[in-house]
């Protein structure tokens, strides 16, 4: 046989089952696009290449499998970046094919050349250069394979034009690159985690993204409730127990209700799994969970020890150790414990505004949960109304929260909720954002229009970048600087520009109806939400503060400790 770079690299696509493609062409991937065009995979033309990129992941975040964008050199490669760097923070397997300049031109600064085997680098799991077309043959299953395998993580390839048009000869197809099995994990690890369980009369499961990527959401709750353990979750781990499960307490950290935070200083027992003990969930790390010995479970061995010392560390897939762990529990009930979580919780509640106040972000989230399936997914952009959705939204399986948790992109929203849509064709998708985050991407409404996909976005308008305005005002003596928007656009009317459907709640004389028939049409809407800008999202651990440090519009004290 014999193909091109360009053939190769489209046909391999095609054996790994990529259906769909998001990218944007350009002089240096032309050789790409030219096969593309004959090929069974769909491509969606996104109007910036970071905009393909959130569209991979999510398509990625919302499957678990791969996804692939594609751009050009130079310029369009560099506009993947923050999408790289996003999927490489939540851990996504995200493939990022990018054209290069000529072989013999590297190096000359030729036009549109940047060095993205250099910029990729600290971004990836892994990049590559390709140098040669036959090499393709191992670099495009080995992509997929690193990208799923472990723990998941983004893939750049950056392949030369004369890369892609040179010609390989080669006699099979390889294999395609699959997510390899974890192995086991040490036995004797969960024996001795079980000696520990049994020992604590408070323990407290502390779970994260890294249960939704192992896939094993339900193993995990049967071995909570075998044991009576209750659980607390980070953003990423929202979804992997239904909101009002009995066990479940919530999210931890900055924006974790109080309750929950407390539970975590009472604990005598940390059971971590999948969790990297970041800072926006754990606070000022001497004194997260001051009482509690520690077990840390997790497929990146590098994590476990990295920012809190354990007392028994495992770098195994969660899946694996819950399989091993559940047979050596025992089934409990731990009345006094629960007793005394339900007291904190009825003590420190989380207190949302009620969900017929349309005027506040919480308010239209608790609003239309009440009209949409169990299994909706939501996608968020990133500032108050991303924490007010974690908040508020009750969520009930994994893979139905979509939203920027490490690197906090603005403008991940619109193109991830197109990426999910495209992925779940059956689905309404929605996503949150804010009237800063929109604009990041505000292009790929004219992708959204295009493609007709059942998306309803929701712009929670306050006329400022709210999370920093809220800094702002306690933390800065209410200086604010740069965080208040002096001139708002017509969202709606833009919205329209592009072909969309569009609502502004703030002309309707019923926005609660308007809401939910925006909802329930079938095909894209925008709505914009106007909603209090003075409103803050409570309670806050200041940032650098320990957990125990919450602050509330109640409390408002800024030294003070928890009450
Ligand atoms: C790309 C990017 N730039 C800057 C920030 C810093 N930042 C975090 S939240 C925020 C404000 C977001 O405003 P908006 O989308 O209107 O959401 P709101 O907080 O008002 O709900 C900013 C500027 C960021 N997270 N991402
Ligand atoms: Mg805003």
């Amino acid at each position: 046989m014999k193909y091109s770079g360009a053939a190769i690299t489209i046909n391999l696509l095609e054996r790994q089952g990529i259906e769909i493609i998001a990218g944007i062409p350009g002089g240096s991937n032309l050789p790409l696009y030219d096969v593309l065009h004959q090929s069974r995979i769909r491509h969606i033309l996104t109007r910036h290449e970071q905009g393909a990129g959130f569209i991979a992941q999510g398509m990625a975040r919302s499957t678990g499998r791969a996804a692939v964008c594609f751009a050009t050199s130079g310029p369009g490669a560099t506009n993947l970046l923050t999408a790289i760097a996003d999927a490489h923070m939540d851990s996504i397997p995200l493939i990022a094919i990018t054209g290069q300049v000529p072989r013999p031109m590297i190096g000359t600064n030729a036009f549109q050349e940047v060095d993205m085997l250099g910029l990729t680098g600290p971004i990836t799991k892994r990049n590559f250069f390709v140098r040669q077309a036959r090499e393709l043959l191992e670099i495009i299953p080995e992509a997929f394979r690193v990208a799923l395998s472990g723990r998941p993580g983004p893939v750049a390839i950056d392949i030369p034009k004369d890369v892609q048009t040179e010609m390989a000869e080669f006699d099979l197809w390889p294999d395609p690159g699959v997510r390899q099995s974890p192995g086991p994990g040490d036995p004797g690890v969960a024996t001795k985690a079980a000696e520990m369980i049994r020992a604590a009369r408070r323990p407290l499961l502390y779970i994260g993204g890294g249960i939704i990527a192992a896939e094993c959401a339900p193993a995990l709750r049967s071995l909570a409730e075998k044991n009576s353990i209750p659980a607390v979750s980070t953003l990423m781990g929202l979804g992997v127990f239904p909101h009002d499960h009995p066990l479940f307490l919530g999210m931890l950290g900055m924006h974790g209700a109080r309750h929950t935070n407390r539970a975590m200083e009472e604990a005598d027992l940390l059971l971590a799994l999948g969790v990297r003990f970041d800072d926006r969930a754990i606070g000022r790390a001497g004194e997260f969970c001051r009482h509690a010995a520690i077990i840390h479970v997790d497929i990146d061995g590098a994590e476990i020890g990295k920012i809190k010392a354990s007392n028994l560390g495992l770098a195994a897939d969660a899946g694996c150790f819950l399989a091993q762990l559940e047979p050596l529990l025992d089934r409990l009930q731990r009345a006094g414990w629960r007793a005394r979580l339900a007291t904190l919780r009825e003590n420190h509640p989380l207190r949302l505004p009620a969900e017929t106040d349309l005027r506040h972000p919480a308010g239209i989230l608790r609003f239309i949960a009440n009209h949409l399936p169990a299994d909706t997914i939501l996608t968020t952009d990133v500032g108050q109304h991303q924490m007010w959705t974690a908040q508020a939204f009750p969520f009930q399986r994994p893979r139905t929260l979509l939203t920027s948790g490490g690197l906090g992109t603005m403008g991940f929203g619109l193109p991830a909720a197109i990426g999910a849509a495209l992925a779940h064709p059956e689905k309404k998708i929605v996503c949150i954002s804010g009237d800063g985050s929109i604009q990041m991407n505000l292009q790929e409404m004219a992708t959204l229009a295009e493609l007709d996909l059942d998306i309803t976005v929701i712009i929670m308008n306050n006329n400022h970048l709210g999370l920093v305005r809220q800094q702002q005002e306690l933390f800065y003596n209410g200086r604010y600087a740069a965080s208040r928007f002096a001139s708002s656009p017509d969202f709606a009317a833009i919205a329209r520009g592009y072909g969309l459907f569009a609502v502004n709640l703030g002309e309707s004389p019923h926005p609660g109806e308007s809401l939910v028939a925006a909802l329930t049409r079938t095909g894209p809407a925008i709505v914009n939400a106007p909603v209090d800008s003075a409103a803050n999202v409570f309670p806050m651990v200041p940032p650098g503060g320990a957990n125990h440090e919450m602050i509330d519009d109640v409390t408002l004290d800024l030294t003070g400790k928890m009450g």
